[in-house]
């Protein structure tokens, strides 16, 4: 069972007891060593080039500027509301990652975020979903994938808020699977006497964990066709945007992506572009300077794509990538892995000793037949969480959160009081049971409304 190489995982064995021995040998049998020891070599033998002859910007559905494109995009919006109002969308919530950078040790869906109530983000998405669901008259089944890492304790923080309203039934939780680490000299590496330490292998471990653990029978028996992915960390996502699945719709995709220009050449966000006829996205590590800093005539970034890590994904194309057996390839990341010594202490080095190997989703892309890629205004969707503080963090996170309350309110004609430097000088949350977009607010404020801040509008 056991590859040479990887012997000294039995070191403690006379120590820890049956159930430690069990607990070792289950995991060792759920181990693929020869794709271990392909991936180690891999890293030995240095990552080959990513071969990016003929790469073209992607043909990118830009955001409306003429009246024209403006009006054409009520028929792109209908097309996905038909699809909600016949009970085809479910959201897709990918929350098995850990957290590591924003340095919390509970799922990062717990994590305290609206500017005034503070609520958690897990509170956040699933008002907007009740909202949803209330909009269209339709259950909004929301799928949630988690990992050994985070599973229990996100599942009972549904249970402890008795899932924020949402019926349980239409909720669905389910794990992804653990990669193990290597040293690296491509070893196991031991985190306890009869553990060998392994992690999330990555949100592309969603295609195939969405089979195993039968949430696409699930959807599959309830009609559901398209799923509306997202990131837990992003707290302006527009879970389940009707013109974006109209467009997913409209082009006969088996997958679709928002983007956004990239701010700068070096932001550090993938780019979807186009090689020969297959769409594909392009890691920014990947991407070689002369590409980084193309420009186009007016002086734009020619590859300036930048994925948002927001999708619809059809849930035939999820099953068809299973059935072809079409395995995403592992990403191979240098990280801190956390060890035992020599007296089988537990040490958490700062240092990158080990490898950790994760799939990426959007790998997925390349394989799709057909794909919208969408552009989006970054500031009214995209308000990541990252780290602790800085960039993405919290508090750019409830920054943006207030800027487009701000700009939601004074589209419906209300003042809303501004700092020199352009902040809105205090506070203001509105719930997604009260306005999921500018235009419900605007139906449901009257005229003579004044803003006094703090602003809290709620169901
Ligand atoms: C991701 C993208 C990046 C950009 C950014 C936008 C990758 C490699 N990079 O950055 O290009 O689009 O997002 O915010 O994806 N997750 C799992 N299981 C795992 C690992 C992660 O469910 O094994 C989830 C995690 O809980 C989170 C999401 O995937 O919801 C993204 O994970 P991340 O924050 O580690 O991704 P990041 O910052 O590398």
């Amino acid at each position: 069972m056991i590859r040479n190489g990887h012997g000294h995982v039995l070191r403690w064995w006379n120590e820890i007891g049956e159930r430690g021995r069990a607990r070792l040998l289950q995991q060792l049998s759920s181990i693929d060593f020869d794709e271990l020891d392909s991936l180690s070599r891999r890293y030995r033998e240095g990552k080959p080039p990513v071969s990016l002859e003929g790469i073209e910007p992607a043909d990118v559905i830009s955001l409306p500027k003429t009246k024209g494109e403006i009006s054409a995009l009520e028929r792109i919006r209908r097309i996905g509301e038909e699809a909600f109002r016949a009970g085809e969308v479910a959201a897709f919530l990918v929350a098995g990652g850990q957290a590591t950078r924003l340095g919390i040790e509970t799922p990062k869906g717990t994590f305290k975020i609206t500017p005034i109530k503070k609520k958690t983000i897990f509170e956040h998405h699933a008002e907007k979903i009740r909202a949803i669901s209330k909009r269209y008259g339709k259950p909004f089944p929301f799928y949630v994938m988690t990992s050994e890492t985070n599973g229990e304790p996100t599942r009972e923080f549904f249970e402890r808020h008795r899932h924020f309203g949402l019926n349980p039934a239409d909720v669905f939780f389910f794990k992804q699977d653990m990669m193990p680490a290597l040293d690296l000299e491509g070893r196991l590496v031991l985190d306890a006497k009869d553990h060998i330490f392994a992690s999330p292998n990555g949100h592309g471990g969603s295609i195939s964990s969405l089979e195993k653990s039968g949430a696409l029978a699930d959807m599959k028996a309830r009609g559901i066709k398209y799923l509306s992915y997202f990131q837990v960390d992003n707290v302006l996502i527009k879970i389940g945007d009707p013109i974006f699945i109209g467009y997913h719709i409209a082009k006969g995709a088996e997958m679709s992506v928002k983007v956004a220009p990239k701010r700068d050449p070096e932001e550090k966000v993938g780019v979807v572009c186009r090689l020969g006829d297959i769409t594909t996205v392009i890691e920014y590590s990947d991407l070689p300077k002369e590409h980084k800093y193309a420009l186009n005539k007016d002086g734009s970034l020619r590859f300036s794509a930048g994925n948002l890590a927001i999708h619809v994904l059809s849930v035939s194309f999820v099953e068809r990538l299973n059935a072809e057996k079409h395995s995403l390839p592992f990403h191979i990341a240098e990280k801190a892995i956390p060890f035992l010594d020599d007296r089988g202490e537990l040490v958490k080095p700062k240092q990158k000793n080990g490898l950790k190997f994760e799939r990426f989703v959007f790998d997925a892309l390349s394989h799709a037949q057909a794909s919208a890629i969408v552009e989006v205004n970054r500031d009214e969707e995209f308000a990541p969480i990252k780290n602790a503080d800085g960039e993405d963090s919290p508090e750019t996170a409830r920054d943006l959160m207030i800027r487009l309350y701000a700009k939601w309110l004074e589209g419906a004609g209300m003042q809303i009081p501004h700092n020199a430097g352009g902040r809105v000088k205090g506070l203001l949350e509105i719930s997604p049971l009260f306005a999921l977009d500018a235009d419900e607010l605007k139906r449901k404020l009257s005229p003579s409304f004044e803003v006094r801040l703090p602003l809290y509008l709620g169901p």
